[in-house]
């Protein structure tokens, strides 16, 4: 590999396999005697500072200058690294990516829509990495190991999503053989401020069914939102309710700002969502709606009973 300098980025709101799968490919290439900086435009989750090499993440900042021999855009296209992408003086640049929307044309694409997530992919590029990496034999070390057991996990909701395969089983198999604790992510990454604790409770409490029960809903107020930080994970809780088929969280985040997810279990939500101008995957959507509370639950509520009634099922 020729290149001497690298620069990794991922995605804007970075989850466990755009941390993950960075900071397996840098570390890696930091054991091969490279210079290798992760670069993203956006905050990290604190709950990822059990993966080695997170404090020396740099968070994006205009004015500075960003430049190198090799620009690695992992998890996304390039369009949602925030500035990241256009600020980056490279010589060469390369994607890779296992999302099937990927709409990059510019720049070389490695997509691999079969794998789980982007750090299956890093897995399994490494060992060729190493191949044609002169005299440095590398190894899947306990550095490279976690991230990318993270990434995996994470993505397929710890290993319980349609998209884990034997392979990402393998892959993750590997990691642990490697050195990274299936606990040590699982409960880092679990952990909540007893106060979210409480307030998730409060919220599950609220729910609303409707549609003879195919339907659970909550809906969360700007008062309500203000009491806590975070609460994240709702409306997974409500998913599970027998019988039901859609459900849904709207939170009022800021007065007349509702965030709206919707899980299925089978039924197309993106359509409820594209009513909105939203969209996502056909068991998990989101949409936001510039409308006060009242005025958002009911236009929400209705779309709903639009979407029941047009399938006329
Ligand atoms: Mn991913």
């Amino acid at each position: 590999m020729a290149a001497s300098s690298v620069i990794v980025t991922a995605h804007q709101n970075p989850d466990g396999d755009a941390i993950g799968s960075s900071l397996g490919l840098c570390n890696c290439l930091k054991a091969l005697g490279k210079t290798c900086r992760v670069v993203i435009d956006d905050k990290l989750p604190e709950s990822f500072g059990i993966l080695p090499g997170f404090d020396a993440v740099e968070q994006f900042a205009a004015g500075s200058s960003y430049s190198c021999d090799l620009l690695v855009v992992l998890d996304c296209e390039p369009d949602r690294t925030g500035q990241v992408y256009e600020h980056v003086t490279a010589a060469d640049r390369l994607n890779i990516d296992h999302h099937m929307t990927n709409a990059n044309s510019e720049t070389d694409v490695y997509l691999d829509a079969g794998a789980a997530a982007t750090a299956e992919i890093i897995h399994d590029f490494l060992p060729y990495l190493w191949k044609i990496s002169d005299g440095a034999a590398g190894e899947f070390s306990p550095a490279i190991a976690l991230p990318l057991y993270t990434g995996m996990a994470t993505d397929t909701g710890f290993f319980r999503f349609s998209n884990t395969t034997p392979h990402t089983m393998r892959a993750a198999a590997n990691m642990i053989e490697a050195g990274a604790a299936p606990n040590v992510v699982s409960e880092a990454l679990e952990q909540r401020p007893l106060e979210e604790v409480v307030m998730m409770a409060r919220a599950v409490a609220m729910v609303e069914m409707y549609h003879e029960g195919r339907v659970a809903a909550i809906f969360l107020d700007n008062e309500f939102m203000q009491q806590v930080d975070s609460i994240e994970g709702l409306v997974g809780r409500i998913r599970v309710i027998a019988g039901v088929e859609i459900a849904v969280v709207l939170k009022e985040k800021e007065p007349g700002l509702c965030r709206v997810s919707l899980r299925s279990k089978g039924r197309d939500v993106t359509r409820i969502a594209a009513r909105f101008g939203g969209g996502g995957h056909v068991r998990a959507a989101g949409c936001t709606i510039e409308q006060p509370f009242p005025a958002a639950k009911a236009a929400l509520l209705q779309a709903i009973d639009e979407e029941f009634a047009s399938d006329g099922n």
